[in-house]
């Protein structure tokens, strides 16, 4: 199967196991990517069956809005039972690196708003360590500098993403080479960076289930 199939499939296996538990009332949180674009092609076979959705990001609430599907405010919002989203990586634990696309914070407030997040992600994703993936962090542009710096001092090595600002208007730089062998204290410490708005370790709060594709089908995780 392409990487692309296994997206899908995931998104398949996340649109079968909420779609028993949708009713008028619900509002359901979706996430950023290319695996999320699938669930939400795949949500809006649903969209009379539920009451529309919070996006974490300005693009996929244009796609939400495109499929006729009502996007809300998440202040708007008493209780989000599900929220759906992509990784750039998970490991068994299933504490997550995110922000890939660079939505790492609205992705994060949705996750910690949703009671059931469930993280949909090709075996790609699967890794035994997190730290690969260079890790994003989401900056206010002012204090870009300083943030480098503090996390030269953690042991990082801090690259600008050029050309890029974040739906909220920040900068984004991405930690190369840090050791990433205790994943809370790690997103703990560069969220105490002065001018750091949030990093893309989802360790404190991970995802709940994790749907991995693998060329033997759809994995259940826990
Ligand atoms: C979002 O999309 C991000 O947190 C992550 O960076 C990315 C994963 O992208 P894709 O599904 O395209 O691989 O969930």
């Amino acid at each position: 199967m392409t990487q692309d199939e296994l997206k899908k499939a995931v998104a398949k296996a996340a649109m079968d196991h909420i779609a028993p538990h949708l009713n008028r009332k619900s509002v359901i949180g979706v996430g950023t990517g290319s695996t999320a674009n699938f669930f939400i092609d795949f949500l809006a076979d649903y969209k009379n069956e539920f009451d529309g959705a919070v996006a974490s990001s300005e693009a996929t609430a244009e796609r939400l809005k495109g499929h006729g599907i009502p996007v809300y405010d998440l202040n708007a919002i008493d209780e989000l039972e599900y929220y759906v989203d992509g990784a750039d990586e998970t490991n068994e634990r299933l504490e997550l690196i995110k922000g890939g696309g660079a939505a790492l914070t609205r992705e994060k407030i949705v996750a910690a708003v949703a009671k059931t997040f469930i993280c949909i992600a090709d075996e790609s994703k699967k890794v035994d360590i997190l730290g690969a993936f260079p890790l994003p962090v989401e900056v206010i542009p002012m204090a870009r500098s300083h943030v480098g710096r503090e996390i030269v001092k953690l042991g990082g090595d801090p690259v600008y993403r050029d050309g890029v600002t974040t739906d909220n208007g920040n900068i984004i730089i991405d930690i190369h080479n840090m050791d990433i062998s205790r994943p809370i204290q790690v997103e703990e410490r560069i969220n105490n960076i002065v001018g750091v708005v949030t990093n893309g370790l989802f360790a404190r709060r991970p995802a709940d289930l994790l749907l991995l594709g693998t060329s033997e089908g759809v994995k259940s995780i826990p």
